[in-house]
């Protein structure tokens, strides 16, 4: 058992915080996994933490209330994500600050990450009347031919510190309406979020009452051991994992060697083109909330840039200037706009990044730290804007840091080859005011992301579009459009009204 952590200003705010938030402090107290805050580095609780035996019971408890749950008529689950979301907006102020506390976050992206809950609880409510079903012309008379979604089993849900709450709901919003019940393991780094989270869901469930089976959400904390029991585990036929590109690549196979769906949401090397038609001081205002916003921890940040050489003089020196007055440091203080890394591991990584930038020749603007905000272990940096002569070295893997490489382009071509030649396949996008460009880049022949945008970054996207994307991203979809369907079981199903029996395809068996 580890000592409860001493009682500085930020450890009691957390403590009143839980409090409020309606988590018991036996949660958060006498436990082995520190929970810190990046603002400063100190611990802030000491969090008990489940074991492998303790996933499995969880796993078997989610599995007994998915067999009550599907029978739940869908719009009645509904109403069970409808009051998850008057809880989320009674705790909006709180959660979003805890996210800030423990996440780094800017206040308006700690709360913002709230109403991305709240929006997925608000699509997710309307879907429960929504899963519908085709029904189907059929070849043969006096017979109709239809599909039915049904519930699929405990949902699994594997999530990253950097959007520490969002995620789950996006899973566990529509596992719900689906039928589903989930177990969740958060990250290790953003255990107080998740309790946070899970008290609040809590809330909703008793406010439901007895339809609602114990079992429904399950929370366990704790390190990869109980995550590859949910990866392993029979009972969990559908595995959200938010993560590395080599997470994925652990995960993905034995996903498959047990024929369980995985919906992988994997790294990302997100590019914007910045075109000669180029409205440039919204590409400015699009590149820096992109490319700087959350310490450039999201996986959608922005991180290469291709900018047209006829432009790249005036718009490069202008962004040089935006990198180097953007303000660093705590995020709770007013007009900082670019918090902590999460850790020093974060921080090794983005310096090893700008010394194989610097060892290709690269102009390497900021990238440094940020001294006297926090303690010894918090790491602020400026962010990092490094001119590559070529598209190359560190610009074609994700570093999970706010350093964006720069290169010039001449052709759409190009810049569009450039855009794709990366493992990942997240987001992209291009700011251009030719149409021709435009559509091109959305066109089949244009970026191969799940995610294409114009005059926008390629970040911060909105729950109603389905969220994800190709090659080592992982394939999977997640909030909006129809990405509950990997959250289901599909029947297709012929019905004979007629006394005959005709075979389909003409065949002939008679008996
Ligand atoms: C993530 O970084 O894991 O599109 C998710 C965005 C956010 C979600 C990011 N809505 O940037």
């Amino acid at each position: 058992m580890s000592a409860t952590p001493a009682a500085t200003p930020l450890v009691s705010e957390v403590d009143q915080l839980l409090q409020s938030l309606g988590v018991p402090r036996a949660a958060y107290n006498g436990g082995t996994l520190a929970a810190r805050s990046p603002i400063t580095g100190e611990v802030l609780a000491q969090v008990p933490q489940q074991s492998a035996a303790d996933a499995t019971a969880a796993i078997g408890r989610a599995h007994a209330a998915f067999t009550a749950w599907r029978n739940v008529p869908a719009p009645r689950r509904g109403e069970l994500v409808r009051l998850l979301g008057e809880e989320l907006r009674a705790a909006k102020a709180d959660l979003g600050l805890l996210v800030t506390i423990e996440a780094g976050k800017i206040p308006s992206e700690g709360l913002g990450e709230v109403q991305e809950m709240i929006d997925i609880c608000d699509f997710a409510v309307g879907l429960s009347r929504q899963l519908y079903g085709l029904t189907i012309a059929t070849e043969r008379p006096g017979h109709r031919m239809m599909e039915t979604w049904h519930p699929l089993g405990v949902c699994g849900v594997i999530s990253a510190f950097n959007f520490p709450v969002a995620v789950w709901s996006w899973n566990a919003a529509l596992a719900l309406v689906c039928g589903d019940s989930v177990v969740w393991k958060p990250s290790e780094k953003t255990p107080l979020t998740a309790l946070a989270t899970h008290a609040i869901a809590q809330r909703a469930i008793a406010r439901f009452g007895a339809d609602a089976p114990e079992g429904l959400l399950e929370l366990i904390v704790g390190q990869r051991d109980i995550g590859e029991v949910l990866v392993d585990d029979a009972r969990v036929p559908v595995l959200s994992a938010t993560g590395s590109t080599a997470m994925g690549r652990a995960v993905g196979p034995r996903l498959a060697a047990r024929f369980a769906r995985g919906i992988l949401e994997l790294g990302g090397n997100n590019a914007a083109i910045v075109a000669p038609t180029a409205d440039l001081n919204l590409a400015l205002r699009g590149i820096a909330f992109a490319a700087m916003g959350t310490a450039g921890q999201r996986c959608t940040t922005l991180r290469r840039l291709f900018v047209h050489e006829s432009i790249y003089d005036q718009l490069v020196p202008q962004l040089a200037k935006v990198y180097a007055n953007v303000q660093v440091g705590d995020p709770r203080t007013a007009g900082t706009l670019v918090g902590p890394l999460i850790d020093r591991m974060a921080f090794d990584g983005m310096q090893k990044a700008l010394e194989q930038s610097r060892a290709l020749g690269a102009t390497v603007h900021g990238g440094g730290r940020v001294e006297g905000v926090g303690g010894a272990d918090a790491y602020y940096v400026r962010p990092a804007l490094v001119e590559l002569q070529k598209h190359e070295g560190p610009a074609l893997h994700e570093t999970f840091a706010p350093i964006l490489y720069v290169v010039r382009y001449s052709s759409i071509d190009e810049a569009i080859a450039m855009n794709n030649a990366v493992g990942a396949g997240l987001s992209s996008s291009i700011f251009t005011l030719n149409v021709r460009e435009a559509e091109l880049f959305m066109s089949a022949a244009g970026s191969d992301c799940g995610i294409a945008n114009v005059n926008i970054g390629p970040s911060g996207a909105e729950i109603g579009g389905a969220f994800g994307g190709e090659k080592e991203t992982g394939g999977g979809r997640e909030a909006g459009s129809d990405s509950w369907k990997a959250y289901m079981r599909r029947a297709t199903n012929t019905i004979n009204y007629s006394t005959a029996l005709p075979l389909a395809q003409g065949v002939t068996f008679d008996v």
